[in-house]
């Protein structure tokens, strides 16, 4: 198991929360987001899953990885 976190751009509110938690759960990871820090820690089987494709799967939520 791997833990990165990552600065997000773009999230609010509760639904980008939602948002970001739920794509990042549909690709098999588990995404804790931040708002006051802009950032989201996710967890993830590195054998499963890489940075690209959790990063891809923030982004096509339309908020940008930074
Ligand atoms: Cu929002």
């Amino acid at each position: 198991m791997q833990t990165i976190t990552l600065k997000v751009e773009g999230m609010s509110c509760n639904h980008c929360v939602n948002s970001i938690e739920g794509a990042l759960k549909e690709i098999g990871a588990s995404g804790n987001v931040s708002l006051p820090n802009k950032s989201v820690t996710i967890s993830f089987d590195e054998k499963k899953l890489n940075e690209a494709a959790i990063k891809e799967a923030i982004e096509d939520q339309g908020y940008d990885v930074v």
